[in-house]
């Protein structure tokens, strides 16, 4: 059953000019033995809430995943996929790409992702299985990852939360085979993988990853553990291949033909190519069957919860908002209007989110160890702890990049909707995993504080100035940018809204005034841009703002009305929705008149707005150590020159 595998891998990667059958080949005993005797699947219900879950951390060898969905019968993954791989709008992807074929559990491909993942799965499993009981979740993650992934700094963050938080029922497989694509591992790569997991609060050992008895044998103590479990499987990339085996040619080039003619040889495989024997085939699709009977004992389970839990069950599948979300925002907006809340966009989204998990147990926050900065620990909201998962507040630690990793698996993983906190300028540290959120459509809210010069006096290190424009380049992430209390609640429920996307709301450390007092409930930042002031008269200027600016522009805009130019302003909370918005929406907003923007942070992009005649007023390089007061004049980010650029357009 692994030789098809291994087979499977050689022929498709053949047949496609380019691809890696190294690691297929070398990991397709350990994978045979969780896929026949442990993974609990039902290919004919893909999305069955608790199947474990199977991610392919080292997405290079995607072949195996997908030999593998094809052998045990998943319906979408044919033949003819296999022997298009890599092709134009095949399912099979050079890396598994979520979303192209059941099965495919998240995306993986950039190393350590997926472990990072795996985390925020196994993290899920235990959240939910603290609020709706083992009966209906109660399942594991298994991971296969390589030595890139393991080289990865994600892979010290992910691991050392998950041994923190004693995810027991996270099981790794290591591809332990000392081989990376420069050549031998001992080239770059001389820790010891199996005391390092073990000193996170792994369980960790070494077995012979080929030996069937021995992987299995390790999967079962890794079952019984009461922590998460590194088995590390010695194999050899390429097994079977003649010449190749054991070396970086095997990693990521096609075999060749008389390689593989060997190969065939020695595996005693002597069928031509992607022909599976009728009874190899059989066998694997009794691997495949096993999880029907189990899965339709996990629904009548399901069916005995009581009403309203199993109601809440299926709402949170579906990923639908609770009845109510709409009116405890349009609630929380009054409220701020009322009070007339001067607060700092950070603090108006603390008072979101008290009112909003009190709603929704869906949500579950955390922060990289900014939590009073970043306000996201809601007054109701209780910790996360190893023996404790009923609260729903994650402390992810100093971990930017782990967090976000996290978040990615527990938004797949279904059932919650995570968010989490840093400083908007380490959303450098967690790029990386907010470009799969934004590739995966993954729902994850970031929620980025202190997202300018305002922040003051922990000085340039922290100010960001290139980040909006970083972010807003990203396909598929919503940035969004509230300039007050009111917009502020808005935008959480955009992003709340949008569950098939990430957003990321940039945040004030410093105070702002209201400025938004319409009467109607209407979610104005909606559209993405909306004029905020009419101009009192034909427009002369459009002022465009976003965030802490807005306030800026309003001032400019009174300081113009004294001398008789007609000025409107434009708040700007979301550049994506406002592309999104009909062009005689967006021509209306903008309007023809001579524009000025301005954002306490790089021009970089605002070009589109300001079209070949615009003026900005913005940042042109690094912040500076001061408190925010100063360092708006000090950079020339006031209304004065505001004012000043309108009047030189016109
Ligand atoms: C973040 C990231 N950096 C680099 C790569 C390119 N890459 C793909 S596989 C690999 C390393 C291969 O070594 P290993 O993980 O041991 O896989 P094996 O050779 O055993 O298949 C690299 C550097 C990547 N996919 N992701």
């Amino acid at each position: 059953m692994a030789d098809a595998l291994r087979a499977l891998a050689m022929d498709a990667v053949e047949q496609a000019k380019s691809g890696h059958p190294g690691m297929p080949m070398g990991m397709a005993d350990a994978a045979t033995v969780l896929f026949t005797q442990f993974l609990r699947f039902d290919p004919l219900a893909p999305d069955w809430p608790d199947r474990d879950r199977f991610v392919l951390s080292a997405g290079h060898g995607s072949m195996l995943l997908y030999a593998l969905l094809h052998l045990t019968g998943y319906p979408d993954m044919t033949l003819d996929e296999l022997k298009r791989f890599r092709q134009l709008g095949s399912r099979t992807a050079g890396h598994p790409e979520r979303g192209h074929a059941s099965g495919i559990e998240t995306t993986t491909g950039p190393l350590g992702q997926g472990l990072g993942n795996s985390v925020g799965m196994a993290i899920a499993e235990r959240l939910l299985a603290a609020e709706f009981g083992e009966a209906v979740v109660d399942h594991r993650t298994y991971v296969i990852a390589s030595d890139g992934d393991l080289m990865e700094g994600i892979s010290h963050e992910a691991a050392s939360l998950a041994g923190h938080l004693g995810l027991n029922k996270l099981i790794v497989l290591y591809d332990d085979n000392s081989i990376s694509i420069d050549g031998p591992t001992e080239l770059a790569f001389s820790d010891d993988r199996v005391m390092r997991f073990q000193a996170y609060g792994w369980a960790a050992e070494r077995i012979d990853g080929h030996d069937h008895q021995a992987v299995a044998d390790a999967l079962r103590r890794a079952q019984q553990r009461d922590r998460p479990s590194l088995i590390a499987c010695r194999t050899t990339i390429a097994f079977g291949a003649p010449t190749k085996a054991g070396t970086a040619a095997a990693h990521g080039a096609p075999l060749g033909a008389v390689e593989i003619a060997g190969a065939r040889e020695r595996l005693g495989w002597s069928y031509p190519p992607f022909v599976i024997p009728e009874n190899i085939r059989q066998e694997w699709r009794a691997a495949g069957a096993r999880g029907e009977a189990v899965r339709h004992a996990w629904e009548a389970r399901l069916q005995s919860l009581p009403a309203d839990r199993l109601a809440e069950f299926l709402r949170r599948q579906r990923s639908e908002l609770p009845s109510g979300f709409d009116t405890a925002i349009a609630r929380l907006c009054n409220d701020f209007q009322q009070a007339n809340a001067k607060i700092a966009t950070r603090q108006a989204s603390g008072t979101v989110l008290d009112t909003l998990t009190k709603l929704m147990p869906e949500l579950v926050g955390g922060s990289a160890d900014l939590t009073p900065s970043n306000n996201t620990k809601a007054r109701d909201q209780n910790d996360v702890r190893r023996d404790d998962f009923s609260g729903h507040y994650l402390r992810y630690g100093v971990r930017e990049l782990g967090m976000a990793a996290a978040m990615n698996g527990i938004a797949v993983h279904r059932g919650l909707i995570p968010y989490g906190g840093t400083f908007l300028t380490f959303s450098d540290y967690a790029r990386p995993a907010i470009r799969l959120s934004a590739f995966m459509g993954a729902g994850v809210v970031y929620v980025m504080t202190h997202d300018s010069i305002g922040l003051g006096e922990d000085g340039p290190t922290h100010q960001p100035v290139e980040h909006l424009a970083a972010l807003r380049a990203m396909p598929g992430l919503y940035v969004y940018r509230p300039a007050d209390a009111v917009e502020t609640a808005e935008c959480w429920a955009l992003a709340l809204h949008r569950r098939d996307a990430p957003s990321l709301l940039a945040l004030t450390r410093q105070a702002l005034p209201l400025l938004r007092h319409d009467a109607d409930s209407e979610n104005r930042s909606a559209r993405g841009a909306y004029v905020l002031a009419e101009a009192e008269g034909p427009r002369q200027v459009t002022l465009l703002a976003t965030g802490s600016e807005v306030s800026i522009a309003m001032a400019a805009r009174e300081a113009l009305a004294r001398d008789k130019i007609v000025a409107a302003v434009v708040s700007m909370p979301c550049w994506e929705l406002f592309e999104q918005a009909p062009q005689e929406y967006r021509d209306a907003v903008i309007g023809s008149a001579p524009r000025v923007a301005v954002e306490a942070a790089v021009q970089f992009g605002w070009e589109r707005w300001l079209g070949p005649h615009g003026a900005f007023i913005g940042m042109t390089g690094f912040g500076a150590s001061a408190p925010g007061e100063a360092l708006f004049p000090h950079f020339g980010i006031t209304p004065e020159k505001v004012a000043e650029a309108a009047r030189s357009l016109l």
